[in-house]
């Protein structure tokens, strides 16, 4: 915990929100509210000067040079990888390999895993709350392999129906890829009781943690997870750098995803050898001011302590779902006795699309639509929802003026 933002486990807003330059945005006149979080989050100073001293003081190729340059940005590369793998609680450091963002750390999986061990006649298992980047790739692989994509149903709350799990769980099992956190609606899985379930029949279970990752603790040793993954943008770090985690013994047995430069032992043009982990999954130069951006990101989170971060977000979620259900015609979609700060909604008679056109005019970011899981919004006979999601910058002020927001567009819409 960091004497600047904590006082006996209480968050300093005033001073977190100092950090965050753009919160001091004025949108059509009124100061922003930002609750977009689930889509993006704003990036502290932290990381943005990180980003002008890579290009000020490192900025070089990694592993490739002698040079004095190439060396240290190598090293601040490597030094993020080993912030990331503590961060997760990775058994070691190479069990991290940087991706462009969690579709492409699905991708990679369900492309090499599924290569290797996906074949006629198989299942793999996903859940109803999936983001289509938790979706799209398994269908492709499916369609690829003759294997066939079977869904964990929800209840009407939004919650994983394990019963269900149970049940489609045999030997034709390959792989289980859930969210932990729905982006969506906020349920929080038990993806302690998935994993265990599926390890009791030898299914390996991919874990997507882009919403969970920024919002609480995550240990992939405890969780005896095999595969995880998350992007930095979500996560107060820059854009275009994620994370695969996978075990050793699985990235071991997988083929490369791409060719390229870096992934390489030695090539002669009848054949390669490919190089160990992590690089064999990690073709062509890098994203490399991003990854070591990403460091400063995970310090900054850590500096503020993921415990602190998930109580008071939770208050804000509680404070949130109390001021809006006053609201006469709302409708919540998500409503699980677990979940992170994520409100999902819809006005009866009104189309999401307005509300969010209403509040953008007031200043307030939310973001309306599917939000990349149209599925789930299948099940609940809806286009769509109005989403709010919060970040620990976020006040119970701003949650007022959503309210407020929300009101004047049921009277203006109605
Ligand atoms: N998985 C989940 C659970 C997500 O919420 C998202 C992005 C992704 C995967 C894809 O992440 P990317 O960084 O590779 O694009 N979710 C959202 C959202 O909720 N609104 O905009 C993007």
């Amino acid at each position: 915990m960091n004497a600047l933002h904590t006082t006996a486990d209480i968050l300093d807003i005033e001073k977190i929100r100092a950090d965050f330059p753009i919160l001091q945005t004025k949108v059509n006149g009124r100061p922003l509210v930002y609750f977009d979080n689930a889509a993006s989050s704003q990036k502290p100073w932290k990381v943005i000067k990180a980003i002008e001293d890579y290009y000020t003081k490192l900025n070089s190729n990694v592993h490739r040079g002698v040079h004095h340059l190439s060396q240290k940005a190598t090293d601040a590369f490597e030094a993020s990888r080993r912030k990331v793998a503590a961060f997760i609680n990775a058994a070691h450091d190479y069990e991290v390999i940087f991706t462009r963002g969690t579709t492409e750390s699905i991708n990679l999986v369900a492309h090499s895993f599924g290569k290797r061990f996906v074949n006629e006649g198989d299942v793999v298992i996903i859940s109803a709350l999936e983001h289509h980047s938790n979706i799209v790739p398994w269908q492709m692989l499916c369609e690829d392999r003759g294997a066939k994509l079977k869904v964990i149903p929800i209840n009407e709350k939004g919650e994983l129906n394990i019963e269900a799990f149970r049940e489609l769980l045999d030997d034709t099992v390959k792989i289980v890829s859930v969210n932990y956190v729905s982006n969506s609606l906020g349920t929080i899985n038990p993806v302690k009781e998935i994993i265990s379930l599926a390890r009791y029949n030898d299914i390996p279970v991919m874990l997507d943690v882009a919403q969970a990752v920024q919002h609480m603790p995550i240990d992939v040793q405890e969780l005896d997870v095999d595969f995880a993954a998350f992007s930095s943008h979500k996560m107060y770090g820059p854009t275009g750098i994620g994370v695969l985690y996978g075990k050793e013994s699985w990235l071991n047995k997988m083929p490369p995803y791409q060719g390229g430069g870096e992934m390489i032992k030695t090539v002669t043009f009848d054949k390669t050898v490919y190089n160990e982990l992590p690089f064999k999954f990690e073709a062509g130069t890098p994203h490399i001011e991003a990854v070591i951006c990403l460091s400063a990101a995970i310090d900054y989170i850590n500096e503020i302590g993921l415990d602190n971060i998930a109580r008071y977000e939770h208050e804000l979620l509680v404070y949130a779902t109390e001021q809006l259900s006053m609201i006469e015609g709302i409708r919540f979609i998500g409503t699980a006795d677990n979940k992170a700060s994520v409100v999902s909604f819809n006005l009866d008679g009104i189309h999401a699309y307005d509300v969010g056109v209403i509040l953008d005019q007031l200043g307030i970011a939310v973001r309306t639509g599917h939000h990349c899981t149209q599925p789930l919004m299948d099940i609940f006979c809806i286009p769509g929802t109005v989403r709010a999601s919060f970040a620990f910058y976020n006040t119970k002020e701003e949650i007022d003026a959503l309210v407020e927001g929300v009101k004047r567009a049921s009277r203006m819409l109605r």
